[in-house]
């Protein structure tokens, strides 16, 4: 009798020769399926090297997680200067126009395990290793260009309130629990970061759709020895867009891996991610020009006040080929600087410098992690450093210190091309103190929520309401709305209506440093530019007798811009075509997606498709679900029917002056073009009147 299991391996079998199942010795195996046992129902043989060597590997299998951002995601991908930056920098990735250097980029969550859901409301980072030919530098940033706290000695209480609760471990991924915001109330330079996570910056719809920041101030250097300051930036090419909060619930089952899954998909559809880097630059005899302190990381400079400068393009467009190898084990460092990009004082930073090669010591065991492939510089490394858990080097000679005659003196120290620290002047006592220039911790909070739309506003009230509302202390609670009484009345009085707060009967001061900006149109995602629908999805509902020729050309007309079509049914295969012309191929089967995986619907027409799909809870719930989260709803003929039956679209109405409702009849040729628009146009916030309300 033929074995059904082995008909099917043999069916994929590639040339056994290359494939042949070996032992970590290189001994080809007879049998990986069944222990070596003393007869049939035996006990197992202790000679049984391949049962232990398997078991052994596995047990052994995981490193510890990142302590935070252990959720994320990487790719690989390239980056060029546009024009020569050498008045401000040696560092020759960005002083020479015609070097390609490759990148490696890892996006994160912050507080959430490992396998925790991507679309939690959290910072994002945004952490980019330049692979340059002196070296390598890590961008460590974030999606946000400011942080809690001000000292890195903070850190670990910061991260210890954030984190699931000691007692019980819950809740895992969420900022919405009384530790987070017992820390919060009483440490108020937590107040201007805590604006952006309760803002949709926290929710992004796509990693290519975040901007990035390096957060401190940083210095370059240039030839002479000059220095400038320089805040780093990633202006994303598809522009800053988020998800809707009640959407990213959803998506958290529906789809836990939605942000990583984007990434990859995108990449391996060729919609490669791209951004610009971008540099503001203050002259170093201007440090103390700003009304807040260069060195304070709870700080942004205004856009509008020094303008930020686009230097160059990344672009992603390989993924990894593991995701332990290379996702998981990449090592970034703050400290891991080229010639020409130098530190400032900023204490956030400063404690950074020590955290990030510490942490990695103990996550990926030992000090010889740079040589796995993903951290490996692709400049030549020499030195003196020997041994180690897992050195894979076989390192020559016999002289293995500094100086040597030995090695004829090699390798040489010094010369053109090293990196010599910014030799900064410095004098002080030995103090632990705050400096009197960090103190005012509201003044840039007020900045960003004057810089909101009103949908903007109603997002972040509706934000707060839901993390204190979920707060069990009320003394907690009450202390948050103290704090932001400092911010604004009106938001203090907002939240605290909507929490069982007594609202705080009168304005209190503001802060005093904000800056020479009142309001920063660049902190807002109002009115985003608009031009691409790349790595947009649209879902497209068919049951049988659709009209085809609507679907393809739906589908062709999305696709030939870059984004993703899908058409869904009720089950997988095929529906027919109401013309009578080739079945239609179902992409997936309704069950297994939800209204939350898309940017967009579209309904073509075909009268027993439409009626059918009028029949049936989930497709109008698919509509309905997809216009309350402000997205593009549009249909075909007989398919507006479907709109309005889910509330979506009255058959007397302007469909055109709604927003985001696209209709049309018969000829697809308007409708592909509105449809366009309309997805690369995002979301109509406007049409969600309860949080603006709020
Ligand atoms: Fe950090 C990881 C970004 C403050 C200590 N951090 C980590 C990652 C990012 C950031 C993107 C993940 C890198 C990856 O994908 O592997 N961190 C930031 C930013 C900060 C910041 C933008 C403030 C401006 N971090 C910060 C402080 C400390 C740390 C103040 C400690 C003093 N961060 C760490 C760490 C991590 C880390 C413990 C955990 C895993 C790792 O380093 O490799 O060392």
């Amino acid at each position: 009798m033929t074995d059904p299991k082995q008909e099917r391996l043999d069916a994929h079998r590639v040339d056994p020769k290359d494939t042949a199942l070996t032992t970590d010795q290189g001994i080809r195996v007879d049998d990986t399926d069944n222990s070596l046992t003393l007869g049939e129902r035996g006990p197992s043989l202790l000679a049984d090297f391949h049962l232990r060597e398997k078991l052994t590997h596995f047990d052994h299998e995981r490193i510890p997680e990142r302590v935070v951002h252990a959720r994320g995601a990487g790719a690989y991908g390239r980056f060029q200067v546009y024009e020569s930056l050498a008045e401000y920098t040696s560092a020759e990735f960005l002083t020479d126009p015609s070097l390609e250097t490759p990148v490696f980029v890892r996006f994160s969550t912050v507080a959430g395990s490992r396998g925790s859901a991507d679309t939690v409301r959290d910072v994002r980072g945004f952490a980019t290793k330049f692979y340059t030919q002196q070296g390598n530098f890590d961008l460590v940033g974030n999606n946000m260009p400011v942080f809690f706290i001000q000292d890195g000695m903070k850190f670990p209480d910061f991260v210890h309130a954030v984190k699931p609760e000691p007692h019980n471990e819950i809740p895992q991924a969420q900022s919405a629990h009384d530790t987070l915001w017992d820390f919060v109330q009483l440490q108020p330079e937590t107040t201007h970061m805590m604006m952006w996570l309760m803002s949709d910056r926290a929710i992004p719809r796509s990693y290519a759709m975040m901007e990035g920041f390096g957060v401190h101030t940083f210095r370059l250097v240039n030839a002479e020895g000059r220095a400038t300051f320089a805040k780093f930036h990633w202006k994303p090419k598809l522009g800053k867009h988020s998800l809707d909060w009640d959407e990213t619930q959803k998506i958290a089952g529906k789809d836990p891996d939605f942000n990583r899954r984007d990434l990859w998909d995108s990449i391996e559809a060729g919609a490669y991610p791209e951004w610009e880097l971008g540099l503001q630059l203050v002259p170093a005899e201007d440090e103390h020009k700003f009304a807040f302190d260069l060195l304070d990381p709870t700080k942004i400079i205004p856009e509008e006040e020094v303008p930020v400068r686009p230097v160059g393009k990344m672009v992603l467009d390989r993924n990894p080929e593991n995701f332990f190898a290379e996702t998981e084990q990449v090592a970034f460092h703050i400290g891991n600087v080229v010639p020409g990009i130098d530190f400032t004082n900023d204490p956030l930073l400063q404690a950074r410098l020590f955290s990030y090669l510490d942490t990695q010591l103990i996550r990926l065991g030992g000090p010889n992690f740079t040589q796995l492939p993903v951290n490996r510089p692709v400049a030549p490394v020499a030195n003196h450093h020997r041994d180690g858990y897992h050195q894979t080097e076989i390192h020559q000679g016999r002289a293995a210190y500094h100086p040597n005659t030995l090695s004829g003196g090699c390798p040489v120290v010094g010369g053109s091309g090293s990196f010599t620290h910014f030799p900064e002047q410095a004098d002080g006592r030995a103090v632990r103190k705050r400096s009197e220039s960090f103190a005012d911790h509201y003044g840039q909070a007020t900045l960003f929520w004057n810089s909101m739309s009103d949908w903007e506003k109603g997002h972040i009230v509706s934000a707060f309401r839901f993390e204190l509302g979920k707060v069990e202390t009320m003394q907690i609670r009450e202390g948050v709305v103290a704090n932001l009484n400092h911010v604004d009345h009106e938001l203090a009085v907002k939240v605290a209506e909507g929490i069982g707060v007594a609202p705080p009967e009168e304005a209190v001061p503001t802060g005093t440093t904000a800056s020479a900006v009142t309001a920063s149109p660049a902190l807002s995602q109002d009115g985003q530019p608009a031009e691409t629908v790349t790595g947009r999805k649209v879902a497209v509902l068919v049951a049988d007798g659709v009209n085809g020729a609507q679907v393809a050309a739906v589908r062709d007309a999305l696709t030939a811009e870059g984004a993703f079509c899908e058409v869904l049914a009720a089950s997988d295969g095929t529906v027919e075509d109401a013309g009578g012309g080739a079945p239609v191929e179902v992409d997936r089967a309704m069950a297994t997606m939800a209204s939350v995986l898309y940017d967009a619907v579209v309904v073509p027409g075909g009268e027993r498709s439409v009626q059918t799909l009028l029949g049936s809870g989930d497709a109008v719930h698919f509509v309905a679900e997809t216009f309350k989260h402000c997205k593009t709803v549009a249909a075909l003929d007989e398919g507006v029917e479907l709109l309005e039956k889910a509330g979506a679209a009255s058959a007397d109405s302007d469909a055109a002056s709604q927003g985001g409702v696209v209709t049309g009849r018969g000829d697809t040729g308007d409708f592909t073009g509105e449809l366009i628009k309309a997805v690369a146009a995002h979301r109509v916030w406007t049409r969600d009147k309860d949080h603006i309300a709020a």
